[in-house]
């Protein structure tokens, strides 16, 4: 690569040193000016606006239900996507700049992603934003310097957060690209790779809580199998719920008050991954005695993934009392994989957004766990991307509250089932108060059974319709 070095005079108010490799100009030492200069504050504008770098739908402030839609939609930034992610694929290298002016893979640049990172959620009007240990600092060889890299970059963040009101809404621990992990973190068949995902989930809480992390993720990428024939999947387990119970310890032991989250997905890049989806993850934790400490991070592209609605996965949680936070992307129904797509899908936002009204909120937020295309790769790109995400979140919430308000879908439920709450027989198999025998009597008594009434599927969804775009 040849590299020229030379010194130039900063623009504004004081000298930096510039890098130029292969034609690129990357600048050295923090420098403190606006990155995004073309893109305004971005503003609500209302849906008849025409303004590309307005919000149509996201009005801040506007009351929904007794609650502000920023308090009901607690928005983060992926550090990984926004700031890291450059469009490479499978196919072909990177799309998109993203040194933000600075020399990739240096500190430098590490803080440079952090000046645009904030310049960004400043500009949106984001609150929260999410990390992997390593989207934050390029990785050294040896973790103490690792550890030293993410102790600069987050007393960094600190200062840069100062006054802002922007926080971590969780944090967690890449054990998933470094081929150490190749055969798993916790489901490892190492004791030695164990230690070392140990080591990173201890350093990535200890920065969870100086960020003021809501919570901490355990995405399980690498924790499956792809054949029996090598693998014991009970060992596999046990040795990760143990990982777990240790990440509790440590965490209570910091002062971490937030949840753990364990966010599902069924396969890639794991043929088989344990936490397949939230039934499967909650029976887990259950049998583990982590279900106190924990709640689901749920995403929708990998509920997708698992043959489920979103809503499906948001219901199973809630049920449980484990909804805790929202990676809010979607799939596209015809690839198979995991495509983290910006949500634009408004039917889909509304069901989420109906799961987590009813469910009376999040402790957590909505992550955008979504990238632009690889064909999207501008940086006005990246901010189109999140109005849009936004945007349609919020609109999922207008549509959510008019469906709760128009009452028609909860009425619809509560008469469906309303024999076993209106009838003698209906009220004593609620209350558990008859047997086998007394229900066989019940049924002779009856003679013939008359098939229940209609589900009316077709009739709701022309509510829905009628609530989400009649005047
Ligand atoms: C990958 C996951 C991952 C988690 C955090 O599919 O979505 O990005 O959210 O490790
Ligand atoms: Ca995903
Ligand atoms: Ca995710």
């Amino acid at each position: 690569m040849h590299e020229r070095r030379l010194r130039v005079k900063n623009m504004r108010a004081y000298e930096r040193r510039v890098v130029v490799i292969c034609g690129k100009i990357y600048s050295q030492g923090a420098l403190m000016s606006e990155i995004f200069k073309n893109i305004p504050v971005i503003k609500y504008e209302g849906a008849e606006s025409k303004n590309a770098f307005a919000f149509k739908f996201y009005d801040a402030d506007k009351v929904v239900m007794g609650k502000k839609m920023s308090e009901h939609l607690p928005f983060a930034m992926a550090w990984w996507h926004n700031l890291c992610a450059d469009g490479t694929d499978t196919f072909g290298r990177g799309t998109t700049d993203k040194s933000f002016g600075a020399v990739p893979a240096t500190m430098e640049h590490a803080k440079a992603k952090v000046d645009a990172g904030f310049e960004f959620m400043k500009k949106l009007g984001i609150r929260y934003y999410c990390f992997h240990d390593v989207d934050l600092v390029p990785e050294a060889d040896d973790i103490k310097e690792t550890n030293r890299r993410l102790d600069e970059i987050s007393d960094y963040i600190l200062k840069k957060s100062k006054g802002t009101g922007i926080k971590c809404l969780w944090g967690t621990a890449n054990m998933f690209s470094n081929p150490r992990y190749k055969n798993g973190a916790g489901s490892t068949n190492s004791a030695d790779v164990y230690a070392f995902a140990a080591a990173q989930i201890k350093k990535a809480l200890d920065l969870t809580v100086k960020l003021g992390g809501r919570g901490y993720v355990f995405w399980g990428g690498r924790e499956g199998y792809d054949t029996l024939l090598n693998t014991d999947v009970a060992f596999e387990q046990e040795n990760i719920a143990r990982l777990m119970k240790m990440a509790v310890e440590y965490g209570r032991s910091i002062g971490f008050k937030g949840d753990f989250y364990i966010e599902p997905k069924p396969k890639e890049p794991m043929k088989h991954q344990y936490d397949f989806d939230a039934a499967t993850a909650i029976g887990f934790l259950r049998a583990h005695g982590l279900d106190k400490d924990f709640k689901m991070n749920i995403e929708a592209n990998h509920a997708t993934l698992a043959g489920h609605t979103f809503e499906h996965e948001l219901r199973i949680s809630a049920m449980n009392g484990m909804l805790g936070s929202i990676d809010a992307n979607q799939g596209d129904y015809l690839l198979g994989w995991d495509t983290d797509e910006f949500p634009f899908d408004v039917y889909s936002a509304t069901h989420c957004m109906y799961e987590v009204l009813k469910a009376g909120g999040l402790t957590g937020g909505f992550n955008f766990d979504a990238k632009t295309r690889r064909a999207s790769n501008t940086v006005e790109d990246m901010f189109l991307a999140y109005i849009l995400g936004m945007d349609t979140f919020a609109l999922g919430l207008l549509k959510a509250a008019a469906i709760i308000e128009d009452g028609r879908v909860d009425a619809f439920i509560k008469e469906r089932y309303s024999t076993f709450t209106d009838t003698e027989m209906g009220k004593k198999i609620l209350a558990g108060k008859t047997s086998l025998k007394e229900l066989a009597e019940y049924a002779d008594k009856l003679g013939a059974c008359k098939v229940p009434s209609s589900g009316r599927q077709e009739m709701l969804e022309s509510v829905m319709n009628e609530v989400m775009f009649g005047k």
